[in-house]
This record gives C-alpha cells, structure tokens and sequence, in this order.
C-alpha cells in the first residue's frame, strides 16, 4: 500500500453515481464537481495542473492547450462513447492514456433511436401538448394525423454498433433496411441485421426514416445539410443521435419550416445545451435533452466502465496498466515511463 502522500489526484468533471465513484476513492484522492457545467479549455487547464487523472464528460474538451498546463496528467477516462471532445493526438504526444465506454450503451441507445422514430411519426409529444393545453374536445376522426413506421424504409447512415442494433429492432414492424457506411459491412452481418448496402445518395433518396449514427469527426460534420435534406423524401423523418454538429441545423429548421420533409427526431444540437428557437417553435420536431443513452441500468454500466477505466490506467485493480478501452494505444502508460 502506498502512503496517502503518494495516492494520485483525480478529477470528476460532472457529478456522477456515489457507490461507483467509491471504487475510485480506494485508489485516489476524488474531486467531485456537484453541478453540471460545460468547461471551457481555460477552466479545464484550471482544474487539471495538479490532477493524474480525470473522468469526464463528452462534451469536456482536452486538446494540447490544455494538457499544456496539466503536466502530471496521466489518463482521461470519457464516460460516454464518444469522443469528439479528446485530441488524442495531443493526448498521445503528452503521453496521456485516453479511454471511453463502448458497447454497454449500444442497446439502450437503439431503444431510443426507435423511440424518437415513434414518437415523430405519430407524432406523441404533439399530441400531449395538445391534450395537456385543454385542446381534446372528443374523439375527432382527424386530429393528429401521422405517418405509419411499420412497412416503412429504415435508412441508417454510420453501420457501427448502435446502427446496427438499431437495424436489428427492424423485423418486428416488417420494414426493410438500407444502410451507408465508410465501409461495408460482412455478408454475416449484414444478414443478422437484414440491411442492405447502397451509397449515400441512394439512402437519402429511399430512406423513410434517416437515422444518423456515426461518429462526429472532420469528415462527418455537416454531413447532413441543404443538399442532402433536398435528396431526402417529403415524407421522410431524420432521426439524429449521434452528434450535433454532423446536421447543419440551419439547414435543417429551413427544410423543415418549408416541409421539404415531413419532420425529424433530435436528441442532439450544434450548440447544445442551446437548441435554436425556430427549432422549438416549430410542431413537427421532436426535441430531447442528449439522454439516449439514459436507463438508469446503462448510465451505471457506463460509469463503472469509465472508474474501471480510470483506476487500471492509473496502474491498479485487476487490470492494472491495462485499461480495457484505450483509445489512443500510441500513448505510454506514464509519462516518462
Ligand atoms: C453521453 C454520448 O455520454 O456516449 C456518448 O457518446 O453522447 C452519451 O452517451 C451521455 O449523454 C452522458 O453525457
């Protein structure tokens, strides 16, 4: 056992649940944050100089700005599968190991996708506004009209883990399934997930609903935006869990004011917590706080991935040096060492 001079100090950039972050304090002196905040790089800078490791959230951002003034930071653990917000070649040349949770939310995740598929078609959330206002005056044959899901094409740009378990949810509601990926799929999962491959255009051309899962990068951004929505079906409905920043919101509010297509699930935004107010103001949008990952169960698992992450990488637990979900497998373990 090593003194407690020696134990390192690590930082928890948002609240996060108390028995797991326990497993932590075993290895490590924890900061807590107790309120949600987004962190600017000033900040982050701030709270990392005397910090050797950190769990934090996707939006946090590390670049080598930061890790500049971080000089005895050793691991950043994400609690989330992305990871837009590390620059992993600036955590690799300052020798910081950087992991995230992939798989555990996959699931849940998917679960959502449909929701959000669900609820825009037949429009659920409109509907209770309408009942919630005092608007239901008896049964009318035509309040409320939506468009069906089942029997429908499912378009799903970005064939990773979630897409593909999104894919899968399929069969139940007999919808064929297309999908578009930076590379195609095997023949075997293809098959399990009943989707066929075509290109880009082709997807936004037949795709009754556009689900976007991939990930947020350089190549990726704005994939989304005036000409592709022209591309999509005016029946069509785009569903977006991935990231803000891969749906050129601008263009998005346009083509959806002018019915360009018939409506779209959000879960994320380009500037978010900020969703724009033309968004809000407009019935055929179904708008969520980035929660597809919340059940309770997954944001649990996810938690217990990052601490585990986290104490391996800092050299304890089982796993020690080894954390099971690197990210940046050209980093050395310890700086200097
Ligand atoms: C967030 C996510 O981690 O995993 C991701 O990439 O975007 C989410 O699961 C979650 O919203 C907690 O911030």
């Amino acid at each position: 056992m090593s003194s407690p001079h020696h134990r390192p100090r690590v930082w928890v950039s948002r609240p996060l649940f108390d028995d797991i972050l326990d497993r932590l304090r075993e290895h490590a002196d924890v900061d807590v944050e107790d309120d949600d905040r987004d962190w600017t790089r000033e900040q982050m800078a701030q709270r990392l100089r005397d910090k050797a490791g950190a769990i934090l959230g996707v939006a946090d951002p590390v670049d080598a700005s930061v890790l500049a003034h971080a000089p005895l930071l050793r691991a950043v653990a994400n609690r989330g599968v992305g990871y837009n917000n590390l620059d992993l070649a600036a955590l690799s040349a300052a020798g910081v190991v950087a992991t995230n949770t992939p798989g555990v939310l996959d699931e849940t995740t998917a679960d959502f996708a449909w929701a959000l598929m669900l609820a825009t078609a037949r429009r659920v959330t409109e509907a209770e506004r309408y009942l919630r206002a005092g608007q239901w005056k008896g049964m009318s044959f035509h309040i409320l009209l939506g468009g069906d899901v089942h029997g429908r094409t499912l378009g799903i740009l970005g064939m990773g883990r979630i897409g593909q378990a999104i894919a899968r949810r399929a069969v139940g509601f007999r919808m064929p399934v297309i999908y578009h990926n930076r590379s195609r799929l095997d023949d075997a999962i293809e098959r399990d997930c009943g989707a066929r491959y075509v290109d880009r255009d082709t997807l936004l051309r037949e795709a009754d609903f556009l689900v976007l899962t991939v990930p947020m990068t350089a190549q990726t951004r704005h994939i989304v935006g005036t000409a592709e929505l022209a591309l999509m079906k005016r029946d069509a409905f785009l569903i977006n869990i991935a990231r803000g920043g891969v749906v050129d919101d601008a263009a998005l509010v346009a083509a959806l004011a002018q019915g360009r297509i018939a409506g779209a699930g959000l879960d994320v935004f380009e500037r978010e917590p900020a969703v724009p107010p033309e968004m809000l103001a407009l019935d055929n949008v179904v708008l969520t706080p980035h929660i597809a990952s919340a059940s309770l169960a997954t944001r649990r698992a996810m938690a217990a991935m990052a601490v585990d992450n986290l104490i391996a990488a800092l050299g304890y637990g089982p796993n020690a040096g080894h954390p099971p979900n690197v990210l940046n497998a050209d980093s050395s373990l310890a700086r200097g060492g």
